[in-house]
């Protein structure tokens, strides 16, 4: 290898040897036996050294030009493996690009979503603006501002989830809300929907989850009677449900409204869950209601003796169960899309 002409037989057989290369890992062990750190090429320069001064010129253009040609023929023997390979890949799985592509998933908007957006829009339609508060709330606008001082029975109603921060709790309700759109519109009239999450520790079942959502409703002005309620109340139920559905108002009690009623809507006769669901009574309750409180409309910074007003709270999920006959509230949050792309 010390000479200069030990170039050529090594030119030859490197080059013999990178032809009979057919894939890359064989591309690889050429490359570090001839043309790596290690390989006959490095070798062939350090022999260099070895020869006579005025040789060495000579031989070292001859590495260089070798050198050169073996990087070259590499170069080109690797995009000739490279297509092989390709070529084979090809033949063995054939690409039909005839074949229809797989279609692209849209998405849609969650059932609970679509009922909500109708709820809007019905209010909409009777001059209801929509209003949002915080799921966040303290004792004083979840309880106290309603009616319900502390230790009042009438808490038990809703099991509360309390965080470590004294008096501040997840509402239990959209009601406290009232108190809110109140403080901002007062003494003028209003007319509004607060739709929103509520959160109660219940013992869940197929009517009731512990995370679920409430759309309240508030109308104050001078002279709102229970007939407007009532009107108002079944107008709705009508444009959702369709004329057939029965809509059954029955009186109630709530600390923050005077008098106050419960709506039930008819759950579908034919269906096999009727009975389970509705405890065999054939209904589904679907909101509380009722008139403003004096008391309510005060620390709302209104006069009773000036303006009355009603109020309701709706729970959207009862009313997506009644509508499609929906067996199990637990499916609304559990996002299985066998559920979900059902709507
Ligand atoms: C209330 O929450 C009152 N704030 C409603 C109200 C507002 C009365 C304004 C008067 C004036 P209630 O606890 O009944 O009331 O709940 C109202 C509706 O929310 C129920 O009819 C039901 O549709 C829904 N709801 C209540 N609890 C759950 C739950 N755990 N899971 C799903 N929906 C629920």
């Amino acid at each position: 290898m010390a000479e200069p002409d030990n170039l050529s037989d090594l030119e030859a057989r490197a080059l013999a040897e990178l032809n009979a290369c057919t894939d890359e890992a064989a591309l690889r062990a050429w490359s570090a036996k001839y043309v790596g750190d290690k390989g006959a090429l490095t070798a062939a320069l350090k022999a260099l050294g070895t020869l006579p001064k005025d040789q060495r010129p000579a031989y070292g253009q001859a590495v260089n030009r070798l050198k050169q040609t073996l990087l070259a023929a590499e170069e080109q023997k690797k995009a000739a493996v490279k297509e092989a390979e390709l070529l084979a890949s090809l033949n063995a799985a054939p690409l039909d690009v005839t074949l229809p592509g797989r279609p692209v998933s849209a998405g849609g908007l969650h059932v609970a979503t679509k009922t909500m957006r109708e709820i809007y829009a019905i209010f909409a339609d009777m001059g209801f603006q929509v209003f949002r508060t915080r799921e966040v709330e303290d004792d004083q606008s979840n309880f106290e501002l309603l009616n319900m001082p502390p230790h009042h029975p009438a808490r038990d109603m809703w099991d509360t989830f309390h965080t470590t921060t004294p008096g501040v709790l997840l509402r239990t309700h959209t009601s406290p809300g009232q108190i809110h759109v109140m403080r901002q519109f007062a003494p003028h009239p209003v007319r509004a929907v607060l739709p929103g999450m509520c959160y109660r520790h219940e013992a869940v079942s197929t009517r009731s989850e512990i995370q679920f959502e409430q759309v309240e409703g508030l109308a104050i002005g001078p002279n709102v009677a229970m007939a407007d309620l009532k009107g108002t109340i079944t107008a709705f139920a009508r444009r959702l449900f369709g004329e057939d559905r029965q809509v059954r108002i029955r009186s109630s009690y709530f600390p923050f409204t005077e008098p106050s009623i419960e709506v039930d809507i008819d759950w579908p006769k034919d269906d096999p869950n009727a009975d389970r669901l509705t405890k065999g009574t054939g209904w589904l309750e679907i909101m509380g209601a009722g008139m403003v409180h004096p008391t309510v409309l005060r620390n709302g910074g209104y006069d009773p003796e000036k303006v009355s007003g009603f109020a309701f709270g709706m729970g959207p999920q009862r009313i997506t169960m009644l509508k499609y006959a929906i067996d199990d509230i637990r499916q609304f949050w559990k996002d299985d899309v066998r559920f979900l792309r059902q709507f």
